[in-house]
């Protein structure tokens, strides 16, 4: 019998169905000197930036581990692994690639391909290139191009070894949460520099998606967009949880289908708007072949009586360890939402998950409360296909505990659990119930 309890006419119980977990490089490889700084390294250093201090120069030391984690994720039975490859770690300032940090790439896609499981590469997980940062960073419009440029040296070295591509993870952390609230790297804040940021970072995509279509053409191109599902308080705040909507969800959306942004921008001083030049949107605005959608937890929005909206805590709800509310109807919710107003392509749920206390007793892991709340966003997925929206494929977050950006340490996300001190794996019970359900289809 399966931890997870799915309808027995399930597509998700279909071998079609593709099942991965998902990682991303700075929370993973450790690694540092064998590369260029990123963001996330200066950013660790300042005072109160990371809530215990750490940083990402050991993580979980996959650089040097990373065939077991392979073995890992074979032995659960996945058929897809999630990455990221550090863009400073293949790029030098000086435009020339690093040899190593491309064969470590090279041999981690090569083992998975021997062990069948598909390669999810994201090309931007929040890893940008300190040089580039110290020239304005994502404010830089020159930094889309840059971009462009790893792009191309990346897919042309790993031609054969990868199934899918996506430019970008969860353009709405880099832009807000690093440009315009300040609290991921680099840490500036202003709506101007957050708005100009997510614009550049959709050009970004848009110009990776035209090398990736080019020189690329069998791999399944895209992006990863998260969604946090807005909910209105009461019927009087409806309005207001459509602008916080559009705010924070559709801004990273409805330019790739629409070519344009949402009406909330009307609503913003002109000094914020972003600086758009003639022909952004066709760029941005490339065909995909699918879109990834990470999904964590709902936000209540109420209106502050002064034409934007504000956020309505919930007092009483259930929620992981990080505070977010457990709310899979808002999953539902935000699949049907995306499938009615856009052309969308496939979708794959590319990260889902929930961040427990956990610990190691007698040699095991067990989180009943992390195999709930999967079991409940899984049947949000398949109540999703049930109102024909096109799934393709869901990803745990996370394969391993890892580095949790702000919250350092503090939060394991992982269906295995690591040990920081002595880097020892152990698969924890929610791992052994996808195991278990991907062995019975
Ligand atoms: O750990 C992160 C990941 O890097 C991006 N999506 C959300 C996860 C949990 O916060």
């Amino acid at each position: 019998m399966s931890k997870f309890s799915l309808p027995e006419s399930s597509p998700l119980l279909e071998p079609k169905f593709l099942f991965g977990v998902a990682t991303s490089s700075f929370q993973i490889e450790g690694a540092l000197d064998s590369r260029d700084r990123c963001i996330w390294d200066t950013f660790c250093e300042k005072d109160g930036a990371v809530i215990d201090k750490s940083n990402g120069s050991v993580a979980c030391e996959h650089y040097e581990r990373w065939e077991e984690d392979v073995e890992l994720v074979e032995s659960m039975g996945f058929k897809a692994y999630r990455l990221s490859i550090s863009w400073p770690r293949v790029v030098k300032q000086d435009g020339s690639l690093n040899k190593a940090g491309i064969t470590f790439y090279k041999n981690l896609l090569i083992k998975l391909q021997k062990s069948d499981i598909k390669a999810f590469v994201t090309l931007y997980h929040w890893d940008l290139p300190q040089h580039l940062e110290d020239k304005g960073g994502w404010l830089n419009r020159d930094t889309a191009y840059a971009f462009q440029y790893y792009t191309k040296a990346v897919v042309k070295e790993f031609q054969g070894l990868v199934y899918s591509y996506a430019t970008l993870n969860e353009p709405f952390c880099s832009s807000y949460l690093g440009y315009e609230i300040g609290t991921h790297a680099p840490g500036i804040t202003g709506r101007k520099y957050g708005r100009q940021a997510a614009h550049h970072l959709l050009l970004a995509h848009g110009l990776a998606m035209d090398v990736l279509s080019k020189h690329s053409p069998n791999t399944e191109n895209g992006i990863v967009l998260n969604f946090t599902t807005a909910y209105a308080f009461s019927e009087s705040d409806e309005l207001a949880a459509e602008r916080a909507n559009q705010y924070f969800n559709h801004w990273y959306a409805k330019p790739l289908f629409d070519a344009t942004y949402p009406e909330v921008i009307d609503d913003l001083d002109d000094q914020d708007k972003p600086i758009i030049k003639e022909g952004d949107f066709d760029i941005i605005a490339h065909p995909l072949d699918f879109l990834g959608v990470n999904y964590y937890t709902r936000t209540v929005y109420k209106d502050d009586n002064n034409g934007w909206f504000e956020e309505h805590p919930i007092s009483k709800c259930e929620r992981t360890d990080i505070g977010w509310e457990v709310y899979p109807d808002g999953l539902t919710k935000i699949l049907t939402q995306l499938n009615e107003r856009y052309n969308l392509p496939p979708i794959y749920i590319t990260e889902n998950g929930a961040a427990i206390h956990d610990n190691v007793k007698d040699g095991k892991v067990v989180d009943p409360r992390r195999i709930e709340y999967y079991n409940m966003h899984l049947n949000a997925v398949n109540v999703a296909i049930e109102k024909n929206v096109i799934i393709k494929g869901y990803f745990a977050w996370s394969l391993m505990d890892n580095f949790e950006w702000a919250e350092g340490y503090t939060q394991r996300f992982g269906i295995v659990y690591v040990d920081f001190e002595t880097q020892v794996r152990t698969i924890k019970d929610s791992g052994y119930a996808f195991k278990q359900l991907l062995k019975s289809r």
